[in-house]
């Protein structure tokens, strides 16, 4: 086989690239390993910053997302005592959109299906050779038969646990990562929100998090020892849990009932870097992971294929390689400060277990200081609406 960019991966990074390369007349294969039910089955980020929003709707997959999206010019930060209310569009003239990433990833399968690209899910043992050479190609694993896909680029668009990171030699490359002592479970339930817009709540008893996917399905988190499991947690458990660290009167007003999913995720901050490698790049999870407390996770996955996409069609049909040579450093550039504030909210949000009593005053001071400061809610609204790429 023969296409013109290797796609490691059909998560978002992986269909989202894929969409736009082929929108300019670029040929593609994705290879991913696991079936498309199961990725589609994957609950995860619900927010999208604008930026996100713009790429979608110019990859043509923007029309469910403006119809069945949900705009919200805002959201709360909470403690026992405070519920601060940061207006991002009075602050920054911009909103984020609540959208599920199960539909946007739905949404370019759709559209990937009605370009008829090449999508090749459950293939195994994927290996790059050549990435550093003119004429890389990649080995894959289907239906029992070893295949050879020759290409002109790579995208590693694999996820954290994906083997285009690990293709780059260990010398080549360098690691930053740090691993928060706790995780989040989350519950998806078919119930109104809590409030109407998404509620970051530090309490004395943890952090938790109110969010949304529409009128009638809510997603919630609350901070868990990573040592806890998903069997331990019944739903009473849960929804006890999360009355505990909501506001008291968002809590007393609130529907609950049954869960119909519900997972533990840990939380990490990690970088590796450089994003490319000769012909090989990086994209989303598989060269980053940000803890979810700023969301900011699929929507870095957005940058990076902005950076990527445009660089790859100037390669491909001008033969103009300076935006792959930039790519790893404007992408970066981006990472770094998403990074900051994704480990900013965490550290501003959650309980760290072992703390001393200073920790938790420092938390209750800069929500103090966000209640009072237009200044302080400008820079936070500034990153969680997404910074211009
Ligand atoms: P993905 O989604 O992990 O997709 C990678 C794909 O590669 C496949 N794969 C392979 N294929 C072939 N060969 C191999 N060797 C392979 N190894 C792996 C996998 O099967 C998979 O299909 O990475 P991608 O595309 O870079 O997308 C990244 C996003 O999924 C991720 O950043 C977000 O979900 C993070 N995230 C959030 N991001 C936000 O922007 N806003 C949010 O509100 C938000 N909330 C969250 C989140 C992530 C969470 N979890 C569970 C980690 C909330 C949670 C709880
Ligand atoms: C979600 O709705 O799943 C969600 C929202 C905001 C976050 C993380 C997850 O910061």
């Amino acid at each position: 086989m023969k296409t013109q960019v290797a796609i490691i991966g059909g998560g978002p990074s992986g269909l989202l690239l894929s969409q736009l390369l082929n929108k300019a007349g670029i040929a593609t294969v994705i290879l991913e390993r696991s079936s498309r039910t199961h990725v589609l089955s994957r609950i995860r980020a619900g927010v999208l910053e604008s930026g996100s929003v713009g790429m979608l709707q110019e990859a043509g997959v923007g029309d469910r997302m403006q119809r069945e999206g949900i705009p919200h010019d805002g959201c709360y930060l909470t403690d026992d005592n405070l519920m601060v209310r940061i207006n991002f569009r009075e602050l920054t003239g911009k909103q984020v959109m609540v959208y599920g990433q199960t539909e946007v990833t739905t949404d370019l399968y759709n559209a990937q299906d009605a370009m008829g690209t090449s999508i090749l899910h459950d293939v195994s043992d994927v290996v790059i050779e050549g990435a550093d050479s003119s004429t890389p190609y990649v080995e894959f694993t289907r239906d029992g038969a070893r295949q050879r896909l020759d290409c002109a680029y790579v995208a590693g668009c694999d996820g954290f646990h994906g083997v285009s990171r690990t293709t780059i030699p260990a010398e080549k490359r360098r690691a930053f990562e740090r691993v928060y002592p706790f995780g989040w479970l989350g519950v998806l339930s078919k119930t109104p929100p809590a409030s109407h817009e998404l509620i970051y709540a530090n309490s004395k008893n943890g952090f938790a998090l109110a969010s949304m996917r529409n009128e009638n399905l809510s997603r919630y988190y609350v901070q868990v020892p990573l040592s806890d499991k998903v069997e331990e947690w019944s739903d009473d458990r849960f929804w006890a849990k999360l009355k505990d660290c909501l506001p008291a009167e968002v809590a007393q007003t609130m529907t609950t009932g049954p869960s119909i999913e519900k997972s533990i995720a840990p939380l990490r901050s990690f970088v590796s870097e450089p994003l490319r490698w000769g012909r090989l790049f990086l994209v989303g999870d598989a060269a980053h992971i940000v803890p979810p407390t700023g969301a900011k996770g699929l929507n870095l996955a957005v940058s990076d294929v902005f950076y990527l996409y445009q660089a790859l069609i100037a390669a491909l049909t001008k033969g103009d390689t300076t935006q792959i040579d930039a790519y790893s450093e404007r992408a970066l550039a981006r990472i770094w400060k998403a990074m900051r504030f994704s480990w900013q909210m965490t550290t501003m949000l959650h309980q760290f277990e072992g703390e001393d009593s200073f920790a938790a005053q420092m938390r209750k001071a800069t929500l103090a200081h966000l209640a009072d400061s237009e200044t302080a809610r400008r820079e936070l609204a500034e990153n969680y609406v997404g910074l211009p790429y």
